[in-house]
């Protein structure tokens, strides 16, 4: 997972992003997600969590990563059934898991048992007298893939009676990413039901900023259908770059041509030769980074390798020494013939020229003739080298 830097935070900063851009949200579309066991789109952005069936369990992750420097506000409809005896319930949670968007969890737990590092809201609607449940059902916040309430949990277990009553229940989370402050708004209560400073980044994830958000859920031996409504989302999301880049030969040459997926113009691309194009062109082998923001503040970062042979040094071999006798009844000899030097270099671009002596083919004078060629690489690097023909 790519941490952000920040020069990449920097950079937020310094666009003064218009957070309240119009097509900033809209981020729910079912093709951001992934589903996993028994979890399925039943359309109109709903998902199942799990069927009314026991030992089920379900995750949905949004595709991209979450980006915890900026606030969020996403909100639900969840449905945990109809039946007051059914079980397990479900848990919103923001995660780094290894397993990334295939995260599951297997047997109860509501899905969530296991999956770390990680911070869970959990709609828990069976008691399990092992993890401490209360007789109710009831909403806390937990970590790290946890069900059992104890000092080790994020808040303790808030009551709400039954909600396995065949009923949408309104469900948004907040997050003020200045304060650290979480919020759980329950029923569309205007007060939040949970309001609690939690140090996500810092202590949750590594200082990571980014992390994946989704749904859990289970049955055990007691079941419920279990469902979720994708209400609205407004986050800052990690941006996916992709890209092909082309080598470098001889002279700075090669490019890279990026696409950003999913990102809202305009987009502003900063890169680590100072180029702030879309692609870059003309550069040398080396390692670029480009940092993408767009009009929502989105953001994402990616190095790509422009690979070659920078390597323009040119070799130059000239023919051996040559001699002859002169043309009868002249006092030279014509036509003396010779193959011009041989150039190795990496760069077909290079330039040859006669700086002295007699081209092939010419007359030459009795003595010894000296010829030099110079070989020019288009880096300006040369080379050169000598033959002699010798007339007698
Ligand atoms: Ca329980
Ligand atoms: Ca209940």
């Amino acid at each position: 997972m790519l941490k952000k830097s920040f020069f990449a935070t920097a950079i937020v900063v310094l666009l003064n992003i218009d957070i309240a851009h119009s097509q900033c949200n809209g981020l729910i579309n079912p093709a951001n997600f992934k589903v996993n066991g028994s979890a399925g789109h039943l359309g109109n952005n709903e998902y199942k969590l799990t069927n009314n069936t026991e030992q089920q369990s379900g995750s949905i992750w949004f595709g991209n990563h979450l980006d915890l420097d900026a606030d969020f506000t996403l909100e639900f409809e969840i449905y945990l059934g109809d039946a007051d005896g059914g079980a397990d319930g479900m848990t919103f949670v923001l995660q780094q898991s290894p397993q990334g968007t295939a995260a599951t969890s297997i047997g109860g737990g509501l899905g969530y048992r296991g999956i770390t590092p990680s911070m869970g809201v959990e709609f828990d609607t069976w008691k399990n007298p092992d993890n401490n449940d209360p007789d109710a059902d009831h909403i806390s916040i937990n970590m790290n893939g946890k069900v059992k309430h104890d000092e080790s949990q994020i808040t303790s277990p808030f009551e709400v009676g039954n909600i396995e009553d065949n009923k949408y229940h309104k469900v948004k989370f907040t997050w003020t990413a200045s304060v650290q402050l979480f919020k759980v708004f329950w029923d569309g209560n205007p007060n939040a039901k949970i309001e609690k400073t939690i140090e996500m980044k810092g202590l949750l994830f590594n200082n990571n900023s980014f992390v994946y958000w989704g749904w859990t859920g289970s049955t055990g031996n007691a079941k419920n259908l279990q469902k979720v409504k994708m209400i609205s989302g407004n986050f800052k999301q990690e941006l996916t770059i992709s890209g092909t880049t082309k080598p470098s030969t001889c002279q700075p040459s090669g490019s890279i041509t990026i696409n950003v997926a999913g990102a809202v113009a305009p987009i502003n691309y900063i890169w680590s030769n100072g180029a702030t194009t879309q692609n870059i062109t003309a550069v040398g082998a080396g390692a670029y980074t480009v940092t993408v923001v767009d009009a929502c503040g989105n953001i994402g970062m990616q190095t790509f390798n422009v690979s070659g042979n920078q390597n323009s040094a040119v070799v130059i071999i000239c023919p051996p020494n040559m001699t002859f006798d002169n043309t009868p009844s002249k006092c030279a000899r014509d036509n003396v013939n010779y193959n011009l030097p041989v150039v190795k270099s990496n760069c077909p671009e290079y330039n040859l020229v006669q700086t002295e002596g007699l081209p092939s083919g010419s007359s030459f004078p009795m003595g010894t003739t000296v010829n030099t060629f110079m070989v020019t690489a288009p880096d300006g690097s040369t080379a050169t080298c000598s033959f002699t023909v010798t007339v007698k």
